[in-house]
């Protein structure tokens, strides 16, 4: 690996310039996502060569403490011996099939158990494939088309979804995107997040029509926020009232914010839930499940058609396996409390410190610090944020060898490779950051 050529971590080295040039020749924007072009904060992106524990290498050898873990896969930090013994055992039995293996079969047992609502589940490839599948579902099985989704919520780049969407479309300020049809758009319908009247009055225009509730339990893509005291409650009230189902998208929330998911931690069920990242190990798996009068109405069993050639890889199932393992540990998400509790409050301590407008907004071992003034409950909230402020976060953050997201508009993660320690380096350098402004 090269030597760094600068101490100026904020800037990429030579090798990940070199990179990022010539994949900007052959990659649109030389990314295979948008967010980590790293435009909303001004810097190019740096190329990763290597992951250990809670730490990455970039390709100029220069090592961070990574706060994205994978954008949520990467709850047990990076290269986990034990998911890489997994992996490769699976490995050497053969990498696909396109037919059933055993693997598949454990992996459905193990969510259902981990997630009762979860009567049957299909394995996918992306939490994209696993939001689209359930919606198709949800449109199938109720015969009826319109679809809620939130404002400032993402599920994911499926056309219908991409309406008002957070993630990436919030932090580059593309409010839908080209090449959706109208078509497609129009059965989406709009609320903001954590408002219940917004959708009984949604209800009461479109009830007999509505298909679908899609929500993040925790929303994680317009920066982290929480639901309300009876929120999720009241949205399981109101579909349960005009025959809709509620889909939970715990892609990023499903074993991060405990074993049981979203749904476990605040005691609400859905009708379908969609998993991903955590569940594939760090490998491409995701699935969607639910209740079984519902999922039977997939082919071959019903009509509503969805397939998928990697669909329950095996290496990615015995990868998700693995990790499934690890988390049921006892004592696996009190640790993640204690540390996320440890950043939260260090974080907020060191923006008070400074006196800059914030808010940290945490669940468990996810969290996202808005440069705003409280409380920020929805997406209009969340972008009333400093973005500027953030981009200059960031920079410092990454010169002082922390890897943060490059977005207002995400959640930051810390996973069970970190240490108290490790925790209060992060704490330092944003210490550090924030008083110079
Ligand atoms: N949509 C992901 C963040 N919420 C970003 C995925 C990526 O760039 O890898």
């Amino acid at each position: 690996m090269a030597a760094p050529d600068s101490d100026d971590l904020a800037q990429p080295g030579p090798v990940s310039r070199a990179l990022f040039a010539r994949a900007q020749r052959v990659i649109p924007g030389g990314v295979n996502s948008p967010v980590r072009a790293c435009r909303s904060v001004g810097v190019d992106p740096l190329f990763i060569a290597q992951g250990d524990g809670p730490y990455i290498t970039d390709a100029d050898g220069r090592r961070y403490i990574d706060m994205i873990g994978s954008w949520g896969p990467l709850i047990v930090g990076h290269s986990h011996p034990v998911l890489l013994d997994a992996i490769a055992e699976a490995m050497s039995y053969g990498t696909t099939f396109g037919a059933p293996t055993e693997l598949e079969v454990r992996f459905a047992e193990t969510l259902c158990e981990a997630l009762p609502s979860m009567q049957k589940v299909r394995a996918v490839s992306s939490g994209t494939e696993a939001t689209m599948s359930a919606l198709r579902l949800a449109r199938g099985f109720t015969g009826r088309a319109k679809i809620v989704k939130m404002d400032g919520g993402y599920h994911g780049h499926t056309d219908c979804l991409l309406v008002a969407a957070g993630s990436g479309a919030a932090t580059l300020g593309i409010p839908g995107s080209a090449g959706v049809p109208e078509g497609a758009a129009r059965d989406t319908l709009v609320v903001p997040y954590n408002d219940l009247d917004a959708l009984r009055a949604v209800i009461a225009a479109h009830g007999d029509d509505l298909a679908a509730v899609i929500v993040e339990p925790v929303a994680g893509n317009m920066g982290l926020v929480a639901p309300e005291p009876g929120y999720l409650e009241g949205l399981r009230a109101l579909t349960q009232q005009c025959g809709a189902l509620l889909i939970f998208d715990e892609v990023i929330t499903g074993f991060r914010v405990g074993y049981g998911g979203a749904q476990g931690h605040y005691g609400v069920t859905p009708d379908l839930t969609c998993v991903g990242k955590i569940v594939g190990g760090g490998l491409p798996a995701a699935a969607f499940g639910g209740r079984a009068d519902v999922m039977d109405r997939l082919a071959p069993l019903g009509p509503v058609y969805q397939a998928g050639t990697l669909s329950g890889n095996p290496l990615a199932m015995a990868a998700g396996l693995a990790m499934l393992d690890i988390l049921r540990r006892p004592g696996t998400y009190d640790r993640l409390e204690v540390l996320g509790a440890r950043l939260g409050a260090g974080l907020t301590a060191a923006a008070q410190a400074a006196g800059v407008p914030h808010v940290l907004n945490r669940v468990g071992s996810a969290m996202t610090l808005f440069f705003c003034d409280g409380p920020v409950r929805s997406y209009a909230d969340a972008r009333r944020a400093d973005t500027a402020r953030y981009a200059r976060f960031f920079a410092g953050m990454r010169a002082r060898g922390v890897f943060l997201p490059p977005s207002q508009f995400e959640a930051m993660f810390v996973s069970l490779a970190f240490d108290e320690a490790l925790v209060d380096e992060v704490v330092a350098a944003a210490r550090d950051v924030l008083a110079a402004g």
